[in-house]
């Protein structure tokens, strides 16, 4: 059965992959599943043909036959519950695993979003440069948390999974900030992620929509 994304016609990052289709192409690109994509202007979005399939009217969705999907947590995990690749074996470190994917979606993402708004939206508030660096600091906390969890490892729990796929795809977020190079053993997880083949494919197909130009290869 065919399956379709939704992606943004336009992203508002230009292509950078910070739109969370990306996550999504990433994790069918892990299991090798093949998809289209359907690209939605931010007008389209809010219209009832999209809040039908996403009720807060954002992307990505995913359809498979009947099934409607949105949520990139849920997403991702109904992929990686469906094919091999993105979760082990071994209930109990595929249940790590899936805890780890909540953890990065609303332990570490909420702060890194939190930095995300004070910095887009409320950069011209006269109290924006004395909130912006508690808003980094709480960011801070949770990557220095993270840092020692993760030690020396490559990922989070032994092999790669669902858990990491995400994790990767939250700092991704942070990347600009420079905040991620503070503590060098995430700095390089978040390259090792960016390295894996099914990253570079699923990166390179949302670039191809925001520059008009197909992938390389
Ligand atoms: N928690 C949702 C967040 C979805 C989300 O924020 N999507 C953004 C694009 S990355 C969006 O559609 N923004 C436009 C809007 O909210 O109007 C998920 O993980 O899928």
């Amino acid at each position: 059965m065919t399956i379709t994304i939704t992606a943004f016609e336009r992203s508002p990052d230009g292509g950078k992959g910070l739109a969370r289709d990306t996550r999504v192409r990433w994790a069918l690109e892990e299991v090798g599943q093949p998809y289209e994509v359907r690209l939605v202007s931010f007008g389209a979005m809010k219209e009832p043909t999209h809040q039908a399939r996403h009720p807060f009217g954002q992307i990505p969705t995913y359809e498979e036959g009947d099934l409607v999907l949105f949520e990139t947590g849920g997403i991702v995990l109904y992929i990686a519950e469906r094919n091999a690749g993105l979760l082990p074996d071994d209930p109990n470190a595929r249940a790590r695993a899936i805890t780890w994917t909540f953890a990065a979606l609303n332990t570490v993402e909420p702060p890194i979003l939190e930095l995300g708004n004070a910095r887009l939206l409320e950069g011209d508030k006269p109290w924006c440069k004395e909130r912006l660096p508690m808003v980094e600091d709480r960011v801070r906390a949770r990557l220095e948390q993270l840092s020692r969890r993760l030690g020396d490892a490559d990922w989070l729990d032994g092999a790669f999974s669902a858990g990491d796929l995400m994790m990767v795809s939250v700092l991704l977020r942070l990347k600009s900030s420079g905040i991620p190079d503070e503590y060098p053993n995430l700095a390089a997880y978040v390259a090792r992620g960016e390295a894996r083949p099914a990253y570079k494919r699923a990166f390179a197909a949302q670039l191809a929509i925001n520059t008009g130009k197909p992938p390389a290869g």
